[in-house]
């Protein structure tokens, strides 16, 4: 699959000066663009992060976060830890939860082009995306527990959802980094290639998601996590709706008539 022709993004978008963000048709690519601080976090990049998702284009079907330069993002930009009181500690923190939630529960699912360090909240954005795709030289770590400081940015929430508590448990109070293997071994990243190949990989799924209905690309990415956190009996009473409510749009009656029709490709092995 060729990477196809990217078009710098107009409006509010364009405006954004610590991300570069591109559409290809359906696709979305916004990059941290702060490589000679290792797309580090500042209150500014958080803020246009929140901004970029909650803007994206209306014709938009797939986004493709990555970083610029050899690392995806080294978390809170340290530079700007000063003496905040418990109150302005929670605003920060509750300003990254905005931004991440932007992420997580936005219009359209996200796709992750992870490369170098992600850490702290760099792994924090990693996990508030849909899909992770791993370039060989990805490092993980979380050295909140070495700064003195903990997660603020959804962390404690999203990623024990990827490699569990214990683990977290692990990285936080040792210091321990995992490298892309390791990654790969503990779901933390889908995919994981050479270096170099993360976007073309990422485009390539892209284009696959974007090709679904967007109803069940709405039932993936918003029901399924929140399902996840329902007992048992609540989520099968969530499942059931939004069930009825994707078999019931057009989209559906069309992709299933297709395939009834010998018209649309069947499972194959891989
Ligand atoms: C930074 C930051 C940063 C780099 N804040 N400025 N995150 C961390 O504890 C990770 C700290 N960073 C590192 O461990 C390393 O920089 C890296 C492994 C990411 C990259 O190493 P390297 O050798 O490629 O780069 P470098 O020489 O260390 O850094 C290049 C510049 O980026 C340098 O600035 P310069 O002015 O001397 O050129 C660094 O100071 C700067 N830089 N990382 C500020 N993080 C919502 S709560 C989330 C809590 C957290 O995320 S805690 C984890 C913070």
């Amino acid at each position: 699959m060729t990477i196809p022709e990217f078009q710098r993004a107009g409006g509010v978008l364009a405006q954004l000066s610590m991300l570069r963000i591109e559409s290809a048709g359906p696709i979305v690519h916004l990059r941290l663009n702060r490589p000679a601080k290792r797309n580090a976090i500042n209150d500014e990049l958080v803020a246009q992060i929140h901004t970029a998702f909650v803007n994206l284009p209306g014709d938009a079907r797939c986004a493709v976060i990555s970083g610029e330069g050899e690392h995806f993002c080294a978390g809170l930009d340290l530079s700007e830890v000063s003496e905040r009181s418990v109150a302005e500690g929670i605003a920060h923190s509750r300003a990254w939860h905005a931004a991440f939630d932007a992420v997580q529960f936005g219009p359209v699912p996200v796709i992750a082009v992870l490369q170098g360090a992600v850490v702290g909240g760099g792994l924090e954005l990693a996990s508030a995306a849909h899909l992770r795709v791993a370039q060989a030289s990805a490092f993980y770590g979380l050295p909140e527990g070495q700064r003195g400081i903990f997660v603020g940015g959804g962390g404690s929430a999203r990623i024990p959802r990827l490699l569990g508590v214990s683990r977290m448990t692990d990285m936080m109070l040792t210091g321990r980094v995992l490298d892309a293997q390791e990654g790969q071994a503990l779901a933390i990243s889908n995919y994981l290639v050479a270096d170099g190949k993360g976007l073309a990989k990422a485009f390539e799924l892209a284009h696959k998601i974007a090709g679904n209905a967007p109803l069940s690309n709405f039932a993936v990415t918003q029901a399924l996590p929140r399902i996840a956190d329902l007992s048992q009996s609540e989520g099968l009473f969530v499942e059931a709706l939004m069930s009825a409510i994707a078999q019931g749009d057009d989209a559906a009656k069309e992709r299933v008539r297709a395939f009834l029709d010998k018209r649309a490709a069947k499972v194959s092995k891989p």
